[in-house]
């Protein structure tokens, strides 16, 4: 996307939209990167004929990475969805037993985080393992870094100084070589590479910023609050529930409730649970469609807000929904084994999965504000879910919170306003995140859903 950011100007472009659909192949689950990096390029391309762009900055799905030996890529990146974690989370506590490891790296326990993907590596023949967006970044400009907010979504790093957590490579004999210099968002990256630039042509791009290069990182920079009593949840494949910290909370009930310490924008702490999101939706039409039915998603959401019947409300945490395929056919599983209601049509099914995602983000909003001792007077939903209205309305009803819907967009927005706060576009440099937040309000007026008794 392209962005047009000044004082009182806000416009937002979509330049390029592609696919990213994951490829299996013999040896496990993996990202075609080659080919989002051709779309990126192709994107770029796009936006330079428009006219001069000032600033690039990436933002992708956390915890995922490329090994480099030199310039040379060791492979295609696994998906964190690929089961090979099983080993690296036993061969990791058998070193650092789950307890332990918390106290270290303040993350929820899952098992793709980047640190138990790495326990099944060779890492000998690397020299620098990149998270995807500094890959990116790195082919773009030859400079090799790790930008902090995703840094910290590999578990080693360290929640309370947000440096690389030298005793926990240790530990783990992770050399520390192969972890790059590590840099805030708002901070130049580099200029694109010539060749680079030769390939994108048009009036040409200025540097690649970095930004909240973690996805989730940049949600939360425009979430449109206005007062300091919100919860926000990033709505999208996952649903990333929580509240923004100062400090980190690394109590062990924050660990037992699976409550995560990621880094934030500006050194902000996202103190939030991963809940499975709108994946359990996506997957079970996918699996639909594959036997054979065409499914419009927005005709099946509004037969699913009419449904009267009874519907199933299952645990979406359940880890057994994590790996790609058969959706359907598990969750129906799972309901039948906890003896839970059989829904009696499609539009039944999605409203049982409806249901159960808003009961799981209602529940880590009051989990979050009692181990944070943060109020939650307001609750936010940005990205692709805050479209979804039953999913909003629901949320209102179950958590007895105002909803508020809104930026769709908000991963680019909070990608784009720390490029134009570092380049000066705001105005000044040291505008806070506050202000950041009451400028998506104006230009993105959240839609209010009240709960419903
Ligand atoms: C959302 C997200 C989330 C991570 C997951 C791997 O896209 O970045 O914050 O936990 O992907």
């Amino acid at each position: 996307m392209t962005g047009l950011i000044g004082p009182g100007v806000f416009e937002l472009e979509t330049v390029a939209r592609f696919p990213n659909d994951p490829v299996r192949t013999i040896d496990g689950l993996h990202w075609d990167i080659l080919s989002l990096y051709r779309h990126a390029l192709a994107g770029l391309a796009t936006a330079a004929r428009t006219g001069r762009i000032d600033s690039v900055g990436i933002d992708s799905w956390a915890v995922d990475y490329a090994l480099l030996r030199g310039n040379r890529m060791l492979g295609n990146p696994f998906h964190y969805r690929d089961e090979r974690t099983a080993d690296g989370v036993a061969a990791v506590h058998a070193v650092v037993p789950a307890d332990d490891l918390y106290q270290l790296n303040g993350l929820q326990h899952l098992p793709f985080n980047t640190l138990f993907q790495l326990a099944t590596e060779q890492l000998d023949g690397a020299e620098s393992a990149l998270l995807i967006p500094d890959l990116l970044a790195y082919w773009l400009t030859g400079r090799v870094v790790a930008e902090r907010t995703n840094a910290s979504t590999t578990g080693l790093l360290d929640p309370r100084t947000g440096a690389w957590h030298a005793e926990l490579l240790e530990r783990l004999a992770i050399p520390s070589e192969v972890l790059p210099e590590l840099v805030d968002a708002g901070s130049t990256i580099g200029e694109l590479l010539p060749s680079v630039a030769t390939e994108i042509g048009g009036h040409g791009i200025g540097s690649v910023t970095a930004v909240g290069s973690h996805d989730t990182a940049s949600a939360v920079v425009a979430v449109p609050a206005t007062t300091p009593d919100f919860a926000y949840i990033s709505a999208g494949t996952w649903g990333l529930v929580g509240v923004e910290l100062e400090a980190p909370e690394l109590s062990e009930a924050g660990r037992v409730a699976g409550f995560t310490n990621e880094g934030g924008v500006d050194g902000r702490i996202r103190y939030l649970h991963n809940v499975m999101g709108l994946w359990l939706l996506t997957e079970t039409v996918r699996q639909w469609e594959r036997d054979g039915t065409i499914i419009d998603l927005p005709a099946l959401l509004a037969e699913a807000a009419a449904v009267t019947e009874p519907v199933a409300v299952f645990d979406a945490n359940d880890p057994e929904f994590l790996p790609p395929g058969g959706m359907a056919t598990r969750i129906a599983a799972h309901c039948a084994a906890r003896g839970l209601p059989a829904a009696s049509t499609r539009a039944a099914f999605a409203r049982s999965i409806v249901e159960s995602l808003a009961t799981a983000f209602a529940d880590a909003v009051s989990t979050a504000s009692e181990l944070s001792g943060r109020s939650v007077g307001v609750i936010h939903i940005v990205g692709g879910g805050s479209l979804n209205e039953l999913l909003c309305q629901l949320t209102a009803d179950r958590s007895g919170r105002p909803v508020l819907a809104g930026p769709v967009e908000a991963t680019a927005i909070g990608n784009m306003l720390v490029q134009a706060r570092a380049l000066g576009a705001l105005g000044e440099h040291d505008v806070d995140l506050e202000t950041l937040r009451r400028l998506v309000a104006t230009a993105f007026p959240p839609r209010l859903y009240s709960p419903r008794p």
